[in-house]
């Protein structure tokens, strides 16, 4: 079916609907992308609609169980309701076999997040099929994590100022956002956003084609991280909804070909809008750049579609953009010899290089000398700082990009010594520490089911030490040509050590952080995978 309706802020591009060959290119990406394990088997699908039709039932119970403690009769218990709503991978349709699933729960005013701490989950605790569970209360989007019937699903609470939530509510209306917490702001902001995208693609099959090609894409060449400085999940979604509406009957594969086509062109920092740019009820700011200087900083903005707007990009640092575009332009030169049968979809999907791209890193090293959590807490708020220290190098004379690697890498060490975990803060993250820990220190591997207590214990009474280590990576394209050839990182640096250190937690005596120079010939043999040949120096030629 054709449409000629306008989605989106401009008129479409073109209205064309796919070729004989466009079709056949199309076929070709479904393939790829099954042959990738993208998509997972119908069982495994049907597995999860019955996991929410139990977590529908289990959030009404809670609703009940709540309503009738706080001395509400049998009849309004019964009507007060509650609803599961989902956002991400799941709500998008394209979720894969390792995907969760994850879920709002949203209930009436009388119902608190206290309640879904305690009331809820001690409901989903008596279930046979509960596999996992770990709340964070605490947290900016507070979260319980369970593993249900062998599906992997994150729980989060939405209460709105209604004194019931039948099964017909949809969340749409901005009017449900007042009298409610910022909390529940955020945590209805998901699926908000998630049924906007999807209401603004002209053909959800053809969007949910393209978006799995684009995230698989995007993940292979480590560029999918909001973290770090790149798109996250929303923000890759936002941005291949807009191709889809400006080729609104296109098959996937034309849409992932315009995709590079159109962002390579496209006038940063002009934003990215499914739609105009929605007033409503709150006193909450909306993205607006001529309003705030903030939000003039942002080099690619995306604009998540639902009210209150906001960018959902805002971490794209100068580097990351720059990194981004560049895996763009090599998307789009695939794109051009997979339409002449020089290359397959398969090319396009090829992993990073980038521990093989350049002749200098820093490596950033967080250890701690406590319990796994505490290590948990400490390492993840160093990551979440990461961009700043890319930030203040890339601005320094003679780094022309610092490039943060999207992933961390981490272990632990039983040490002798006082000396070795000196001498293992020192060294991890190069060769030699590799070489020192094989050869020094007991690893040891921590998984979910790790008893922490008891090791921990086991090596107090030995009198020994456990370190937790982890360690993430930024490489850096140098120009000392022309110069003095001196490049100083100290500033950077020790401004990102403050930040760190700054932690409300942070201990000297727990805590270490250090930042180092790693060459490429010394980088360590994990961050290699076994398929990979480690970068050799070549000898230089006898004359
Ligand atoms: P998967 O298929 O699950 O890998 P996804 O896109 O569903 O892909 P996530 O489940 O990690 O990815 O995230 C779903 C949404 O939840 C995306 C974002 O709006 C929100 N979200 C994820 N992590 C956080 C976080 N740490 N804080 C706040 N919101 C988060
Ligand atoms: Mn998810
Ligand atoms: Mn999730």
């Amino acid at each position: 079916s054709t449409t000629t309706k306008q989605y989106g802020v401009t008129a479409p591009i073109s209205t064309a609907g796919p070729t004989a060959k466009e079709n056949e290119l199309n076929d070709a990406m479904i393939e790829e992308l099954r042959s990738q394990n993208s998509f997972e088997s119908e069982s495994e699908t049907q597995k999860r609609r019955e996991v929410l039709a139990t977590l529908q039932k289990l959030t009404e119970e809670f609703v009940y169980t709540v309503s009738r403690r706080k001395n509400m009769s049998e009849g309004m218990a019964r009507d007060a309701g509650g609803k599961i709503f989902t956002f991400g991978s799941y709500r998008l349709g394209v979720y894969g076999p390792g995907s969760d699933i994850d879920t709002l729960v949203v209930v009436p005013k009388h119902v608190t997040r206290d309640d879904f701490f305690t009331v809820f989950e001690e409901l989903l605790r008596k279930r046979p099929e509960l596999n996992k569970i770990q709340p964070v209360p605490d947290a900016f989007m507070p979260i319980i994590k369970t593993v249900f019937d062998g599906v992997d699903i994150d729980l989060i609470c939405g209460r709105l100022d209604i004194p019931q939530v039948s099964l017909d509510l949809t969340l749409e209306d901005n009017n449900l956002l007042r009298n409610i917490d910022d909390r529940d702001l955020r945590a209805l902001n998901g699926t908000r956003v998630t049924d906007q995208i999807l209401q603004l693609v002209p053909q959800k099959m053809v969007f949910r084609h393209a978006l799995r090609t684009i995230k698989l894409w995007a993940q292979r060449r480590a560029i999918y991280a909001n973290m770090f400085g790149f798109p996250g999940g929303v923000a890759w979604a936002m941005l291949v909804a807009r191709i889809c509406q400006l080729y609104p009957n296109a098959v996937g594969a034309v849409i992932v070909s315009k995709f590079f086509q159109i962002y390579l062109q496209w006038k940063w920092p002009q934003p990215v809008l499914l739609k105009p740019i929605e007033d409503g009820p709150l006193p909450v700011r909306i993205w607006n750049p001529k309003l705030y200087g903030q939000d003039r900083l942002h080099r690619m903005p995306v604009i998540t579609p639902a009210y209150p707007s906001m960018c959902a990009t805002h971490n794209i640092t100068a580097s990351t953009q720059k990194i981004i575009l560049k895996e763009m332009q090599r998307g789009l030169e695939i794109m051009n010899d997979i339409q002449f049968g020089k290359r397959t979809w398969k090319d396009l999907f090829a992993k990073h290089d980038f521990f093989f791209a350049y002749k200098f890193y820093l490596t950033v090293i967080t250890a701690t000398r406590d319990s796994f959590e505490a290590h948990l807490k400490w390492s993840g708020m160093v990551e979440s700082k990461l961009r700043l220290l890319v930030q203040k190098l890339e601005v320094v004379n003679g780094i022309v990009l610092a490039h943060p690697y999207v992933k961390p890498f981490s272990a632990s060490y039983i040490c002798d010594t006082e000396e070795q975990v000196f001498k293992i803060r020192e060294l991890y993250g190069s060769l030699d520490g590799e070489k020192y820990a094989k050869e020094n220190l007991k690893k040891v591997e921590i998984d979910d089911d790790t008893d922490m207590v008891k090791m921990e214990e086991e090596v107090k009474k030995e009198g020994k030490h456990l370190v937790h280590l982890l360690k993430l990576y930024i490489g850096l394209e140098l120009d000392l040509k022309g110069r003095d050839k001196k490049m100083d990182i100290q500033v950077p640096c020790s401004d990102f050590d403050s930040i760190c250190r700054n932690w409300v937690n942070f201990d000297k005596d727990v805590y270490s952080l250090s930042i180092k120079h790693v060459k490429l010939y010394d980088l360590p043999d994990d961050v290699y995978s076994e398929d990979e040949q480690r970068p050799v120096k070549k000898e230089s030629k006898k004359r």
